[in-house]
């Protein structure tokens, strides 16, 4: 059965999420961030990510970022800011359409991440993406 509720589209409610971030406005009003901004400290992840990440969504020095990296003729070394307990996994790419996941499971200990993956003469440009599990 149909019924029109002229107003229903302008109107959100507690369990709504006007600004498509992934939180409800009630969580976001629990939380303190803007409920109608997806992105409330500006520093490029939105609430929800933030959320999932662990990071802090009203603070922009708080994301989820490569912080060194540093390539070499032995190894490569990776490192992110990360959240103790948090669980990420590293994936890899020669052509950032084609991604690899070349480690799972690598659990924060500390407020930093490290991937270490030893060098291989069949590399070529590569490319690495990290990501954090919910
Ligand atoms: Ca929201
Ligand atoms: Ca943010
Ligand atoms: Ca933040």
């Amino acid at each position: 059965m149909n019924s029109v509720r002229p107003f229903q589209s302008l109107a959100f409610g507690p369990d709504d999420d006007p600004d498509s971030d992934g939180l409800t406005t009630s969580q976001e009003l629990k939380d303190g961030s803007d409920p109608a901004k997806s992105d409330t400290d500006g520093d490029g992840e939105s609430d929800g990510q933030e959320v999932i990440a662990g990071t802090d969504p009203l603070d922009a020095q708080s994301c989820l970022k490569i912080t060194m990296f540093e390539p070499g003729d032995v190894e490569t070394r990776l490192w992110w800011n990360a959240v103790p307990g948090k669980e990420y996994r590293v994936f890899a790419s020669e052509n950032l359409t084609d991604w690899t996941c070349v480690r799972e499971a690598l659990i924060a200990h500390g407020t930093t991440g490290l991937f270490v993956e030893k060098h291989n003469p069949l590399f070529r440009k590569r490319f690495l993406r990290v990501e954090v599990l919910p």
